[in-house]
């Protein structure tokens, strides 16, 4: 027992009594995973197993939130434990970005490496790479994630649908031939790669009009940002997250004996949607439910093999999405053609992109065998909490204005909301919970994006809300309690300035 926490008195003290190891942390992260995707969280057209699993041996929080309707800003927030929106240039990356996490601030790995932890990532990025857009993909690639807290990252720079489509393990191209070097550009065409547009004809998934998506092709499919190169090193689709699965094993494998995190970064149900054989046509909605299936899968496979090495009662298993459901985002797969009555947010409004419920509300569960007390949890709480939340387990200071230590309600020990909350549209708009009061600034962004047709929640009135009551947010009260917006307007503009 090298590992004693004496801590661990303090605070599991009325729960535990007997000292306890460091346990591991996994923090699995899906892409664009909606709030009624799971069964657990009520969908009925399709079965997640591992996820109800997960669910019900551990805490369901019902009002769990990422900061940002869209992956980058809610990265960013996870990492650093600071409001996205108080930084420029922290929108969705292009896949050439340069890094924009920090490299001289503390983040949520680094509290974990101080603690004694052996830290690592794999999957989605998203965070930028090196010091500036040009680079070189073809020799060390830095800064990223290995100067922002991982001691192992195995990635994708950007999204699945964004060049460059390889594996990037700490500063290296994976599989990379130095006689196919790697040329990347977002505003030119670089090589003689085909792309989307010029043809169509070797495509085995069309672009949906009006989205672009139709730059180079990797894999029969058509992205955004051109490649040229790289050829061995591509990914297929079909065994990408495979590949991420085998890697986030084979890391838990290997450090079973030490304290470890693992931030384990799926890419489904995020487009392009070209799920494994074992998946295509199984969950009868098209491929963004066998995306989920496939989620869901690789989510029990964790779980067993946490069993297998006895190490599940010395892990904290979390599951989160970054932001809210999509159908049609890019590509023509099925999503909208073959959705068969599946309510992919629930019974909130809005989606992925949108300051109204369904941007920023999704599933989350937090398990820690013999130690939580399974339940379902209504309290209000925020992925930007994790930072200050694990500090404050290990007992290391951290002054982030933003994260909030919620250690108690994680834990399952307390139901206590988060003293208030801010979400964040794609547009930038923000709106403020406290209570069951939720208050969405006025905003002049457009009211829907009819590409992927969900509405932002942009009004350019203000508009309040009683979340208890009116949980898809349909009636808007701000005429009839003026006061109350006032208050959360107020509120709102000190928080901005904090
Ligand atoms: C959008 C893309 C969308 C998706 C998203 C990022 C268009 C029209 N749409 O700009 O397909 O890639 O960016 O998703 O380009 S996220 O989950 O990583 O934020
Ligand atoms: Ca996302």
């Amino acid at each position: 027992m090298k590992k004693i926490l004496s801590f661990t008195f303090l605070f599991f003290g009325a729960l535990t009594l007997t000292a306890q190891q460091k346990p591991n942390v996994i923090f699995i992260l899906a892409d664009d995973l909606g709030y009624g995707d799971v069964s657990s969280y009520g969908a009925t057209k399709i079965n997640t197993p591992n996820l109800d699993k997960l669910s019900d041996q551990g805490v369901r929080f019902t009002n769990a939130h990422a900061t940002s309707a869209t992956c980058t800003p809610s990265r960013y927030a996870i990492m650093t434990g600071e409001y996205p929106w108080r930084q420029s240039g922290t929108g969705i990356l292009p896949g050439d970005a340069a890094l924009i996490v920090p490299t001289d601030q503390p983040t949520l790995p680094k509290i974990f490496k101080q603690a004694g932890y052996k830290t690592a990532i794999v999957g989605k990025w998203h965070l930028g790479l090196g010091d500036a857009v040009a680079k070189n993909w073809n020799g060390e690639v830095k800064p990223g994630p290995n100067e922002t807290g991982f001691d192992y990252s195995f990635i994708f720079p950007a999204t699945a649908d964004r060049v460059p489509t390889v594996f990037m393990e700490n500063h290296h191209v994976v599989a990379l031939d130095p006689t196919d070097p790697i040329e990347v550009d977002y505003r030119k065409k670089v090589g003689n790669d085909p792309t989307g547009l010029e043809n169509p004809e070797l495509l085995k998934m069309h672009s949906s009009p009006n989205h672009g998506h139709n730059n180079t092709i990797v894999n029969g499919i058509g992205r955004i940002g051109y490649m040229s190169g790289g050829n061995r090193a591509r990914w297929t689709d079909e065994e990408m997250p495979m590949t991420f699965l085998y890697k986030a094993t084979e890391y838990i494998q290997n450090n079973k004996e030490e304290p470890f995190f693992l931030f384990y970064a799926l890419t489904e149900p995020h487009v392009p949607r070209m799920p494994s054989t074992m998946f295509k046509d199984k969950s009868g909605l098209g491929y963004r439910g066998d995306a989920i299936l496939q989620l869901d899968w690789a989510v029990g496979e964790i779980m067993k093999q946490l069993e297998y090495l006895g190490i599940e009662e010395n892990t904290i298993l979390i599951f989160s999405s970054d932001n809210g459901p999509v159908l049609d985002d890019g590509y023509i797969d099925g999503a909208v053609t073959q959705l068969n009555g599946h309510t992919p947010w629930g019974p909130l409004r809005g989606g992925k992109y949108s300051v109204f419920e369904a941007g920023t509300r999704v599933p989350m569960m937090v398990s820690w065998p013999g130690t939580i007390a399974p339940q379902v949890s209504n309290a209000l709480i925020s992925q930007i909490d994790l930072m200050a939340t694990f500090s404050k387990m290990f007992d290391i200071k951290t002054n982030t204005r933003d994260s909030h230590d919620m250690l108690e309600v994680f834990l399952g020990k307390s139901t206590q909301d988060r003293e208030f909350l801010i979400e964040q549209g794609i547009t930038d708009n923000l709106a403020i919970i406290q209570g069951n009061w939720k208050y969405i600034a006025p905003s002049e962004g457009r009211k829907k994006n009819e590409l992927v047709n969900i509405e932002l929640g942009n009004s350019l009135q203000p508009q309040l809300y009683d979340l208890g009551k009116d949980i898809g947010e349909t009636t808007n009260l701000a005429d009839k309690y003026p006061k109350k917006v006032k208050e959360l307007q107020k509120k709102l503009e000190a928080i901005r300035k904090l």
